[in-house]
């Protein structure tokens, strides 16, 4: 099977293609990538280049090289690519359309001239906004608040219209917060985990009380690796685990891996329009393709601690670089 994975540089792009690699290793991957800021090369120095793997240096939004991907002849597409931050999306959402929304366009047209057999794009729990109490099914509506949010449903919805109108035959997934090795440090459990290492304060938008559900990433590529094989083409499938925690909850667990006091907290201004709970109901993946998660909450949290203190050669550079001074100048206005 001849597959195309976009964004595959990054947190779960990279494992998922070690994923493929240890369960399919006849499956030929072409992985594009335009390795901005969070496409970081380092985390995939594990996978050699050759017949079942090649990596492309290109954007998902550029027409032309996409259509002379595809035209290559691929049997899957799985799309990860996006600027994924809803903070950045905040403080400038203009990537966030080009490719999140015009990428994902050029991905689905280019996939309906070259006859894609699957395209699963890769979305998030986020569409479907604030969730007060209980949990939305794929039917529920979309509500998004940020414009990262607002990007992926947009792509969402030119998922289903090529769908529709052509076709095409497109799978949507919406996964709840990912956790795992290799999650770039801006995100909230690697940001407190290397900021707590540093002795640096921990920054919690608000009162800390918004909930977000939280999956290990490994069971979001067995999901994705589900989906490619099993789902049904013009379908949207939810993905999570049912571990809804409260930011200060992870907070505080992970202070107390690490060894580090509680006064490493600091309540920062919130986030504009910060959701207070994502919760997703799962059962249509379980019933119709099989799928369950695997990894338990607690011990995703202490792998992936593990990881980050036996992986510093990993994010310190990230951390005293570009991104480093990003952060600095971020926080202080916070
Ligand atoms: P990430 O930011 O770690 O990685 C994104 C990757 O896409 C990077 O390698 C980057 O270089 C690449 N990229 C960005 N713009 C590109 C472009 N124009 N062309 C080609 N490549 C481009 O993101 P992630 O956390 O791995 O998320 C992957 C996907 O999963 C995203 O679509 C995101 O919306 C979705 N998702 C993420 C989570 C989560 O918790 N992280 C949860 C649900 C869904
Ligand atoms: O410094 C922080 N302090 C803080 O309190 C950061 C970075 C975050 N937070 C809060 C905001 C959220 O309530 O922690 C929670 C998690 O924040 P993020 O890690 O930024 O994730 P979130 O906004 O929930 O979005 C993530 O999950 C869904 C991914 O970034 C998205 O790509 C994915 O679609």
């Amino acid at each position: 099977m001849k597959v195309l994975i976009t964004g595959g540089v990054g947190f779960i792009g990279s494992n998922f293609i070690r994923h493929v690699r240890r369960e399919h290793p006849d499956w030929q991957i072409t992985n594009l990538d335009k390795l901005t800021y969070a496409g970081n090369l380092e985390n995939l120095k594990d996978i050699e280049e050759g017949p079942g793997y090649k990596f492309v240096r290109g954007d998902i939004a550029d027409r032309e090289l996409v259509d002379g991907l595809l035209g290559q002849g691929f049997d899957v597409l799985v799309n990860f690519a996006a600027e994924s931050h809803v903070d950045r999306s905040i403080l400038d959402a203009s990537p966030f359309i080009e490719t999140n929304v015009k990428g994902t366009q050029v991905l689905l047209e280019g996939a309906r001239q070259h006859r894609v057999e699957r395209f699963v794009q890769v979305s998030t729990d986020e569409v479907y906004g604030s969730v007060d109490s209980g949990a939305c099914a794929e039917g529920s509506p979309m509500a998004p608040n940020s414009p990262y949010s607002a990007s992926k449903a947009a792509a969402d919805l030119l998922c289903r219209a090529y769908f529709k109108t052509h076709g095409l035959p497109v799978v949507v997934t919406r996964c709840t917060n990912n956790l795992g090795p290799y999650q770039f440090p801006e995100k909230l459990i690697p940001l407190v985990i290397t900021n707590a290492l540093e002795d640096k304060s921990v920054p919690v938008y608000g009162d800390g009380l918004n909930v977000r559900d939280w999956i290990y990433v490994l069971d979001h590529c067995r999901a994705l690796d589900t989906v490619i094989q099993k789902g049904k083409a013009g379908e949207v499938y939810n993905i999570g685990s049912g571990n809804e925690k409260t930011n200060l909850d992870i907070i505080h667990k992970l202070l107390e891996l690490l060894d580090k006091p509680a006064s490493l907290i600091q309540f920062v201004s919130d986030r504009p329009a910060h959701d207070r709970r994502y919760a997703l109901d799962c059962a249509w993946i379980s019933s119709e393709l099989g799928w369950k998660p695997a990894y338990s909450f607690d011990k995703s949290l202490s792998a992936t601690v593990d990881w980050y203190l036996a992986n510093e050669s990993w994010w310190r550079p990230i951390k005293s670089g570009e991104y480093g001074r990003y952060y600095e100048e971020m926080y202080g206005k916070r």
